[in-house]
C-alpha cells in the first residue's frame, strides 16, 4: 500500500464533526459556518504539503503541485465536500479524503508525475441549500452566471450571490471560475456506490462508464386560498389537488419511458398550509434521470402538457423553472482502460457501472478525460445517517487512482 490508512480515517473522521444536525445524520451547506471548518481543514492538510493552495471564485479549493510550468494542465482528483439535509459522512468526503491521501501519498514518496496533480473539493454539488447543484464543476467548465446566483435562493430567500458575498467571496466574478479544457489534462473522483450491486458482487470498485443524465425544476402551481368551510367544491381553485394528480401522473411517466428512467418529487411546500384554508399555492422539486436523453425529454413534456391541462380545467397559474439539465456522459475510456490495467495489476475486484448518481466528474466529462471510481456502500444506503463505507474499502479505492494517476503520463 502506498497510501496510509490512519490518515484517510483521520479525515473522514475531522469532516464529519462540521455538522449543523448533530446526532441527526450530517448536514453540512455551502457558504456556512460548517462549509467554513471544513474547508480550513483541508486548506490545512494541504497547505502541510508545500502546495500552491488556491480558491476560485465560485469558492472551489484547489491544492496544486509547485513543480511545475504553470500553464501544465494538470491530473485533478477530488470531489465534494457539501452534504444533503441529514445524510451520510461519505457521500463527497469519501472523495476528498482519496485528494488528500493521494497528494500526501505522492509528495511523501517523491513521485515526478508527467503532469501536475492537484487536488480539488467543491461546495455546492448536491443542491442542498440552493437547488440545482453540480456548482463548483459547473463553474469551471460550462460557466455560472450572476444571474443563477441572485435567481437561486435557500428557504430564508438568502440567495447565492448574497451567501456567497457574507461567506467573503465576490459572485461577480464568477465567470473567472471557468477553465479552459488545456488547463486540465484529467479530472477524477472517487465517489461511494450509493446503492447495493458491489456489495451484493463483493466486489472492491466500480469503474463508472456511463453518468445518466439529469434534468431538475422547480414547479409552481398557483391556485386561490378560500374558506375551508364557506368554498363550494366546484367553485375551489385548489392547487393541492392539482400538485397531486401531478405527482401520481409523474410516475406514471417515468414508469412509461423504461431504459431505467426515475422520477422522483422529494420536495413540496403548500401554502399558506393551514388546515381550514383551500391550498392557494404549492411549490414542487421534480428530479427526473435517465441513460437515455429522449426519456428525460419524454417526461418533462408530459410534465408540461399535464401542467397546462390543469390549469384550462381548473383555472390555475403554473411555472417550471429549469434547476439543472445534464445529458448523459460517457467517461473517459482511456481512463478506464487504465483503471481496468491498474485494477488488474493490484488484484482489485471492479465492475464496469453506470452511476444512477449524478456527480461532479459528470460534469467535468463534458469539458477533459475524466473519471470516476466507486467503493462498496453498506446495504446500499446513502443520503442518510447510516451512510457506511468500510475504511479498508475506501483504501482500495484510493490506491487504484493512486496508481492510475502514475499510468495516465503514458495515456
Ligand atoms: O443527487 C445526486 O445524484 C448526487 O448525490 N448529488
Ligand atoms: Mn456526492
Ligand atoms: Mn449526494
Ligand atoms: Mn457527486
Amino acid at each position: 500500500m502506498k497510501t496510509n490508512l490512519d490518515r484517510i480515517v483521520k479525515d473522514i473522521e475531522e469532516l464529519s464533526k462540521f455538522n449543523s444536525t448533530p446526532g441527526r445524520g450530517l448536514t453540512r451547506f455551502s457558504f456556512t459556518e460548517e462549509d467554513r471548518q471544513a474547508r480550513n481543514y483541508i486548506k490545512r492538510e494541504l497547505e502541510k504539503l508545500d502546495l500552491y493552495v488556491y480558491e476560485d471564485a465560485a469558492g472551489t479549493v484547489f491544492g496544486r503541485m509547485k513543480d511545475y510550468p504553470v500553464e501544465m494542465p494538470s491530473i485533478m482528483v477530488g470531489s465534494h465536500f457539501d452534504s444533503v439535509k441529514n445524510g451520510g459522512n461519505f457521500d463527497g468526503p469519501a472523495g476528498i479524503a482519496m485528494g488528500l491521501e493521494v497528494m500526501r501519498s505522492l509528495v511523501e514518496n517523491n513521485v515526478k508525475t508527467a503532469y501536475p496533480v492537484e487536488f480539488v473539493g467543491m461546495i455546492e454539488e448536491e443542491g442542498g441549500r440552493f437547488g440545482g447543484g453540480v456548482f463548483g464543476s459547473r463553474a469551471m467548465t460550462v460557466g455560472v452566471t450572476l444571474e443563477e446566483l441572485k435567481a437561486n435562493c435557500d428557504s430564508d430567500g438568502i440567495s447565492m450571490a448574497e451567501a456567497m458575498a457574507s461567506f467573503g467571496l465576490e459572485p461577480e466574478k464568477i465567470s473567472s471560475a471557468k477553465r479552459s479544457p488545456d488547463e486540465i489534462r484529467a479530472f477524477i473522483e472517487l465517489h461511494i456506490e450509493q446503492g447495493p450491486v458491489l456489495e451484493k458482487e463483493n466486489l472492491d470498485v466500480g469503474l463508472v462508464e456511463y453518468i445518466v443524465g439529469i434534468a431538475e425544476y422547480r414547479i409552481g402551481i398557483k391556485g386561490r386560498p378560500d374558506h375551508a368551510g364557506t368554498t363550494p367544491m366546484n367553485l375551489r381553485k385548489d392547487a393541492l389537488i392539482a400538485a397531486s394528480e401531478l405527482v401520481c401522473q409523474i410516475e406514471e411517466l417515468a414508469l412509461s419511458q423504461g431504459d431505467g428512467t426515475v422520477a422522483t418529487v422529494g420536495a413540496m411546500d403548500v401554502f399558506p398550509g393551514a388546515a381550514n384554508i383551500v391550498p392557494g399555492e404549492v411549490e414542487l422539486t421534480v428530479d427526473i434521470r435517465s441513460r437515455n436523453q429522449d426519456c428525460i425529454d419524454g417526461v418533462v413534456a408530459g410534465i408540461k402538457r399535464s401542467l397546462k391541462d390543469k390549469a384550462d380545467s381548473r383555472g390555475l397559474a403554473w411555472e417550471m423553472r429549469e434547476l439543472l439539465n445534464v445529458t448523459p456522459v460517457t467517461m473517459s475510456e482511456k481512463i478506464l482502460n487504465t483503471m481496468q490495467e491498474k485494477a488488474d495489476e493490484g488484484g482489485i475486484g471492479y465492475k464496469k457501472m453506470t452511476s444512477g448518481a449524478g456527480h461532479d466528474a459528470m460534469i467535468m466529462a463534458s469539458m477533459v478525460d475524466s473519471g470516476l471510481v466507486f467503493v462498496p456502500s453498506r446495504d446500499g444506503r446513502s443520503h442518510c445517517p447510516e451512510e457506511w463505507t468500510d475504511y479498508d474499502q475506501l483504501q482500495k479505492g484510493i490506491e487504484l487512482i493512486y496508481h492510475t494517476i502514475l499510468g495516465i503520463g503514458e495515456v
